[in-house]
């Protein structure tokens, strides 16, 4: 049967809050976790990763979980191993015991941040290219990908770990424009990550079906999700205010750009 009650993670972030206000539409039922109060939502539970009785608690009766929850940029070693490393592991094991089905992941491009950014005439990255994180937050969403691996072959768990390229509202940057995820097609994968048949551990890219695509949507596709959504129509104002991606800039040279060089800091 199709899953109904869903334990969101991470509720209360940019993606959390786009989610709680899309995937109701699809028949789901949100119960909401966050570390920080989600605002408007005085019935979310308020807890950290790290508290193993709560995450128990809360995953409790849900039919599927969808795991937001961590830290989303670059932060010393000792924290994303506390949140994304020993947290994400917490919340498996509560899905274990209290015998969830199902887990969407929020993985990333950045668990591939090194892999060099195609050209034009270049295949699309497969879903299976070798993992290359950019940072300790890249390689804290290979260890979760692992772990859901982990979690289907020894214990039955469910997962799709979506590698998310950037889902916000629009595409700020030009590298945006191959790795944008409208909400709307967030959404849209979401629930066929939930809602597909014998999914195991599957893997896939999670963005919209850009013109400037870099990589291989089929595996994302073969769980029956249609991106509706492409970043062109953003394409000529970031063009005409940054430019095209230089070859010579180190911070175009791979999926994970500026996380390559220069990351984005965990302001907490
Ligand atoms: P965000 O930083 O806005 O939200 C993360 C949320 O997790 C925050 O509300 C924070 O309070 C909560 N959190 C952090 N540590 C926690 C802990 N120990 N216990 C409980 N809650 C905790 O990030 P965003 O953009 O909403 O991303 C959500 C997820 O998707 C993250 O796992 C991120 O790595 C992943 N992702 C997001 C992308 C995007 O484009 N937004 C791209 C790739 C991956
Ligand atoms: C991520 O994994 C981050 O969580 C998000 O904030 C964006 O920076 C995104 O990757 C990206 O690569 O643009």
């Amino acid at each position: 049967p199709a899953p109904r009650t869903v334990l969101l993670t991470g509720a209360a972030g940019g993606l959390g809050t786009l989610m709680r206000e899309l995937l109701p539409a699809y028949g789901y039922e949100l119960r909401l976790l966050d570390v920080v109060p989600v605002e408007g939502e005085p019935g979310a539970i308020a807890a950290d990763l790290a508290d193993r009785e709560a995450l128990r608690e809360a995953v409790r009766g849900v039919d599927a979980i969808i795991h937001l929850a961590g830290i989303s940029l670059e932060a010393p070693f000792e924290k994303i191993l506390r949140a994304n490393i020993a947290g994400t592991y917490n919340l498996y094991e509560a899905a274990r015991e209290e015998g969830v089905a199902r887990i969407v992941f929020a993985s990333s491009n950045h668990a591939v941040g090194f892999t060099p950014r195609p050209r034009a005439e270049d295949p699309l990255i497969p879903v299976d290219t070798p993992r290359r994180p950019d940072t300790h937050y890249g390689l804290s969403k290979c260890f979760g990908e692992d772990l859901a691996q982990l979690y289907w072959d020894l214990h039955g768990v469910e997962t799709v770990s979506v590698r998310i390229g950037s889902c916000f509202p629009r595409p700020t940057s030009v590298r945006m424009l191959s790795v944008w995820m409208s909400p709307a097609d967030c959404a849209r994968l979401f629930h066929a990550a939930l809602t597909a048949g014998d999914v195991g551990h599957t893997v896939v890219y999670g963005s919209s079906a850009n013109t400037r695509l870099w990589w291989d949507l089929s595996s994302a596709r073969a769980l029956g999700y249609e991106p509706q959504d492409d970043s062109e129509r953003y394409a000529a104002a970031l063009v005409a205010e940054q430019g095209e991606l230089d070859d010579a800039n180190p911070d175009h040279a791979h999926l994970g750009g500026h996380f390559c060089t220069n990351p984005p800091q965990w302001p907490h």
